[in-house]
């Protein structure tokens, strides 16, 4: 019996899951709206656009150059050096921030179609922004925000169809890219390769620096760098990330989990427990996304692997407990707000079916509380005593863009219209809008995140608006910058890419018709692979399609739950409740 169908036809997989990808984002929205929906999308759109720009300007009206924006005092933060839990009296008294937010916001005014500001933006920042600065940042916070968005900005503002800067453009961006880029190099002289969390902008890795990082401040880092090797021609930055990448692979068990904690010195790990959250959530997804910027199988290989052990060991239903790596045991039976990106990722991956029915229960939570809590005990069913808080966090509106991407599924336009009335109603002040501090009374805290203006701004409006995606193909990174995918990046083109192949399968079973994500209504990479329809990447069919067995070894994996079935002493397969 074939125990694994990914593996009997990896080429048809591979072409498949891109073709999903690109499917997903190139089919022309319009002609599967109503005209009410089409409505809807436009007068949301406008919202979402008010929304963006009450932030923005405010931002630039109290806090700017400074990092971000304190709403409620209208004052500011310089929070770049904060991230992580350093406290701003660390700062050199004469720092006047790194005008993080509106780094942040290049990409969001792009899509927003805001030449003016877009440019206005860009030549500040050439002429401004330096990072020979004695501060300490967080590597993994540095790159995404502050490398990504400088990057995402460059390849904007070089895109001849955007004409986003009128007059002459000489790639200052893509220098003070490389000038981080250069400063983050010093991180990773360690005896793994693995970089450090923190480093000293003007200094390198401070004496008695922790060696202490998570999974996803090391292994999250190669869209951005790499992207940066493949822009300047330096390769020491794409090398970097992936020998850390790499490093952080040969580390995962033999059931193939990762843990959330390890030290860049000894490689070992310290936190056992992980599971789709907090210190790992960036890792899955820049495996993905690697796959589809640079086109190396390598990165496609590890994606696969570990998404089936997520699939394996932390998957109950539609939700996601943590569990041991050595044991793949359950420890902590937690909701938590950073999981709500996981569907979105299912989508690229086809994975359709599982990536909507965990949406749903993140929307019911929702729709209970009014925003997403940050920690929810599941086995509990009670809020985290102390994790009680919203900080405008985008994952769930990005998941529903995928998912409408993919779906094209009304109800996903009115899921994104009440996160709309919500953060209206609950976050906007005078001053912009508010993190919330305990989702119990809907008390507010006095920051108004950057990613906010980077990702929850950008994904609902892309949510109702096709305009952007419909000319080009784009990785956002997860800080949701984008990066336009270009064969050029890739190291050989994949069969899928060729012009005739990828709007088609190329399966006799689909008689070579456009294949979508909604299609074919299942995880359709399998689906197409086995020429049966089948419910997610865990799935292994029972040897004999009657389910009868002589053993265990007759039958699959459960594809709901992702578990083992058993074969019961009258001999069928079944997830038997007492083995
Ligand atoms: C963002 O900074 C990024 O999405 C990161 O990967 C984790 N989540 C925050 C926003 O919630």
């Amino acid at each position: 019996m074939n125990k694994n169908m990914f593996s009997r036809e990896p080429m048809k997989w591979i072409l498949l899951l891109l073709v999903i990808s690109y499917t997903t984002f190139l089919q022309p929205s319009s002609s599967s709206s109503s005209p009410e929906v089409e409505a809807k999308k436009k007068q949301m759109r406008e919202k979402v656009r008010k929304m963006f720009y009450h932030a923005y300007d405010n931002y630039l009206t109290y806090a700017f150059p400074h990092d971000e924006l304190k709403p409620l005092t209208k004052s500011f933060t310089d929070s770049l050096s904060e991230l992580g839990n350093l406290k701003l009296e660390h700062l050199p008294t004469d720092y006047k921030g790194s005008a993080l937010t509106l780094v942040e916001s290049l990409s969001s005014l792009a899509i927003l179609g805001n030449r003016t500001e877009f440019e206005r933006g860009v030549l500040w920042l050439s002429e401004n922004l330096t990072f020979d600065v004695d501060a300490r940042v967080n590597l993994f916070e540095c790159n995404i925000r502050v490398l990504g968005g400088l990057i995402s900005a460059h390849l904007l503002a070089i895109d001849p169809t955007n004409r986003l800067i009128q007059g002459s453009y000489d790639n200052q961006l893509l220098r003070l890219a490389e000038d981080l880029g250069r400063r983050f190099l010093l991180a990773f002289d360690t005896p793994t390769g693995l970089p450090y969390a923190w480093i000293n902008l003007k200094n390198g890795v401070m004496e008695k620096e922790t060696t202490e990082t998570s999974t996803s401040g090391c292994g999250s880092l190669i869209l951005e760098m790499g992207a940066l090797s493949r822009l300047t021609g330096d390769p020491r930055f794409e090398s970097a990330a992936l020998r850390a990448l790499r490093k952080l692979w040969s580390m995962r068990s033999s059931l193939n989990l990762l843990g959330t904690t390890l030290d860049v010195v000894t490689g070992e790990w310290i936190e056992y427990s992980s599971g789709i959250g907090a210190g790992v959530d960036s890792f899955y997804e820049y495996l993905f996304k690697a796959y589809l910027l640079f086109g190396k199988e390598d990165y496609w290989r590890m994606f696969h692997t570990a998404y089936l052990a997520v699939q394996k060991y932390f998957r109950h239903g539609p939700w996601y407990h943590e569990a041991n790596m050595w044991t793949g045991k359950a420890t902590y039976w937690q909701l938590t707000s950073l999981q709500a990106f996981w569907p979105g990722l299912q989508v690229l991956a086809g994975d359709v079916t599982a990536a909507n029915s965990t949406h749903r229960e993140f929307f019911h939570v929702w729709e209970r509380f009014g925003v997403l809590p940050e920690r929810y005990l599941l086995d509990h069913q009670m809020i985290h005593p102390t994790e009680k808080y919203y900080p405008l966090r985008p994952e769930f509106a990005e998941s529903t863009f995928y998912l409408y991407q993919a779906t094209k599924d009304p109800w996903y336009i009115e899921v994104g219209e009440l996160i709309v009335k919500s953060l209206n109603l609950y976050t906007k002040v005078e001053g912009g809008f508010a993190s919330v501090k305990d989702v119990t009374t809907m008390q507010l805290e006095d920051h108004q995140h950057s990613f906010f203006l980077a990702e929850t701004c950008k994904y609902l409006y892309l949510l109702f608006d096709d305009s952007f995606m419909a000319k080009k193909n784009y990785v956002f990174t997860t800080e949701g910058h984008p990066i336009q995918i270009s064969s050029s990046w890739h190291e050989r083109l994949p069969e899928s890419y060729l012009s005739a192949n990828w709007t088609f399968s190329k399966g006799e079973t689909w008689g070579g018709r456009r294949v979508s994500a909604m299609s074919l209504q299942v995880c359709p990479a399998l689906g197409t692979a086995s020429g049966q329809q089948v419910e997610s990447a865990c799935h292994v069919r029972d040897a004999l399609s009657s389910h009868r067995c002589l053993g265990d070894e007759d039958c699959g994996v459960d594809a709901m739950t992702c578990r083992r079935r058993h074969c019961s002493a009258a001999g069928y397969c079944g997830l038997w409740i007492a083995m």
